[in-house]
Formats: structure tokens, sequence, C-alpha cells
């Protein structure tokens, strides 16, 4: 297995990576801040690890014997999670060197320029497989892990529940952008969902704040998004939570001319701290809140505003806000029921793949 980290994006390796791993078709998983190295078209692209359950990825690293990881930091998740018996080789490639713990104990550090190193490794797996292929079970899981995730996906999509239902929220994302476009996904619950089903194909064009996982950044972050990139659509997607801790600089936006969109996926809570409550203890205290009238918040600031009032309503929205000029900002309701379901749903997962 191939464990990409967000170093991947960093130096640019995503194209060696993907070469890499199609030539000796070894699977792919990222992490959440890897999200988009390899792409979700690519034939060995498994989706991204580092959910706080045992996800449909974990499957596939529970049968590794080796994991190359390529420009993963100890921060970016907690490895018990692809390691838990502490029994895999590990092969550390970064331009730096490891932190370790009991689960990361690398047998082989790789220190230098990540691209130039996989066509290295490249050249000399070449050399000593001749026409030779890696292929083995874990090729077919590959395939089967990327169904999983679709037709989560897909259900969502299909759903005209309201509030809506996440896997919906993120379909609806997804047709509203292109490929080369950005998404910044902020952390909490929705940050979960964007980076379990939202489907990358191009580096940093989702982009995750994990490890510290600081409240807010999407928003200053699609700021500077724009300023990087003004030829790109941008999108933050925030918790209400998160939007209220910094939606102050809506006035920055709106002062210096940048068309910053963003959408708030209201739950009037802390979803993900109520989401841990709910697994570790099984009820959950003093999470929830109230919000203001997000239109009128808008407006205050000299932005569009929209509330959305049905399912069918979301992907418009997007669409007439991201081709406006100007600052807009979306309320939508989202109905975070899913997330224990998803829970109770990958702890009955016992599927061999
Ligand atoms: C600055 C900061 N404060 C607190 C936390 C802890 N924390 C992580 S997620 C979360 C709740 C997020 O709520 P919201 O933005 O509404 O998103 P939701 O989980 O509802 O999708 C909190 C308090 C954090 N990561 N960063």
């Amino acid at each position: 297995m191939i464990l990409a980290g967000h170093g991947v994006a960093r130096t640019g390796a995503s194209g060696a990576l993907s070469a890499f791993a199609q030539r000796f078709e070894i699977p792919v998983a990222t992490t959440f801040m890897g999200k988009g190295v390899i792409s979700d078209r690519h034939p060995e692209s498994l989706g991204v690890i580092g959910f706080m359950r045992h996800d449909y990825e974990n499957f596939a690293f529970d049968q590794a014997d080796v994991i190359l990881s390529v420009g993963y930091e100890l921060q970016e998740f907690a490895p018990i999670r692809i390691n838990p018996l502490k029994d895999k080789t590990i092969i550390h490639l970064n331009t730096f060197l490891p932190d370790v713990d009991a689960h990361y104990d690398p047998q082989v550090s790789i220190i230098a320029d990540i691209p130039v190193a996989l066509q290295g490794l490249h050249a000399a797996l070449e050399a000593a497989l001749g026409e030779a292929t890696m292929a083995d079970q874990s090729v077919a899981n590959a395939a089967l892990i990327r169904g999983l995730l679709r037709d989560e996906l897909q259900s969502g999509q299909k759903s005209d529940d309201f509030p809506l239902k996440p896997q919906r929220v993120v379909a609806d994302i997804r047709a509203a952008l292109g490929d080369e476009d950005i998404v910044l996904a902020d952390t909490g619950a929705i940050k979960m969902w964007m980076a379990r089903l939202y489907p990358t194909y191009s580096p940093l064009s989702c982009i995750v704040s994990n490890g510290l996982s600081t409240m807010a950044f999407a928003l200053p972050g699609a700021i500077g998004a724009h300023l990087a990139c003004p030829d790109k659509k941008i999108l933050a997607v925030m918790g209400d939570g998160s939007f209220l801790m910094n939606s102050q600089e809506i006035e920055t936006a709106v002062r210096e001319n940048i068309p910053l969109k963003v959408l708030v996926w209201v739950d009037n809570s802390y979803g993900l701290i109520k989401w841990k409550m709910d697994i570790e203890e099984g009820a959950h205290d003093s999470v929830d809140f109230g919000n203001p009238d997000f239109v009128q918040y808008a407006q205050s600031f000299g932005a569009q505003g929209y509330e959305v009032q049905s399912a069918e309503q979301l992907l418009p929205t997007l669409r007439q806000a991201l081709s406006e000029s100007g600052v807009s900002v979306i309320a939508c309701p989202v109905d975070y029921a899913e997330n224990m379901k998803l829970v109770e749903k990958l702890g009955e997962l016992t599927i061999a793949l």
C-alpha cells in the first residue's frame, strides 16, 4: 500500500506518484491533507484514510505487508489506525526525517526530493521486475472500495430530504465545481463528509485543515486561494460554528473586491463534537447554539445572501453564487442524523475486502 500525505502536494510529486502506482499496481490511500494527489479516476486510487472509525480503506491497510509512506507526517493522523498491531514494514519517503511512534517506526527512511526519489524507485523496480506485474488481491480491493464510496455518494445524490443529507450536499458541490476548481472544507463533521466522499481529480483542489485542525480556516483560506488562483472557481465550505468564528472577514473580501463564496452547513450545533460525544458517551451536552439570519447577516456586509429551502434548490443556488460577481453566502440546513448512521454502518462492516 502507498500512504500519500500532504508532502506529495507540496512538492508537486503527484505525477510521479500516479505513474509509480499505475506501473506497479499499488493501491494508494491519501491522508485528508493529501486529498487529490492521486485522481479518484486513477485505477489505484482508494480514497482518503484518517476517519475516526474503521473505514473502507482501513480494510486494505489491514491486508498490507508493506506501507510505502510518501510525504506523510505523523501529525496528519494517528498511525495506529493503519498499523494497529505494529506488524507492517514501513518505508518512509519525505523531505525530512520521520517523527516516530510505536505504530510508525519505519524500517527504511528515504530523505529526499520526493518526485526524484519516486522516479528513482520507479526505474529500479522496473529493472528488477521486467515485464512482471505485482498484481494481487489488493488490486481488486481498490475497485471494490471505490465502488462502496461511489454507492454512498450516489445514494445521497438521489435524496430529496430536507434538511439535506450530507451526502447530497457533497454531491451537489461536486456537480457545481470543475475538476481544477478549489473547495476548502473546514474542520467539523463537514470535514469528515467532504474528505471521505468528495471525488477529487487534481492536487490541492479540496483543501482540508487537518492535524491541528483549526476551525474557521476556510473563509480566509478562500480569500487567499482567490489571490493565488484568480481564474478558478473557489468555494469555502464551513459549519455554522466555524463560520461564526471569523465571518467578519467577509468585510475584507467586500472591501478588496474578492469574489468570496461561502457555503454554510447549518445544524445549529458543533456537529463534530456532538458526534464524538455520541460515539464515546452515548449522549451529548452543551453543543447546541442559535444562529443569526444568514441572509440578513450577509447583506449587512454588502454581500449576497441565500437560504436553501429544499434539496433541489442547492445546486442552482451554488451555480448562481459561483457565477455572479461579488461575495455570496449560502446557508444550507443539513441533517446530521446521518453521522451516527455512518458509524453504525462502518461498525457492522465485515466484508472480506
Ligand atoms: C479553533 C478551534 N476551536 C475548537 C476546535 C474543536 N472543534 C473541532 S470541530 C468543532 C465543531 C465544529 O462545528 P461547526 O463549525 O458548526 O461544524 P460541524 O461539526 O457542525 O460540521 C470544534 C469545536 C477546533 N478544531 N479549532
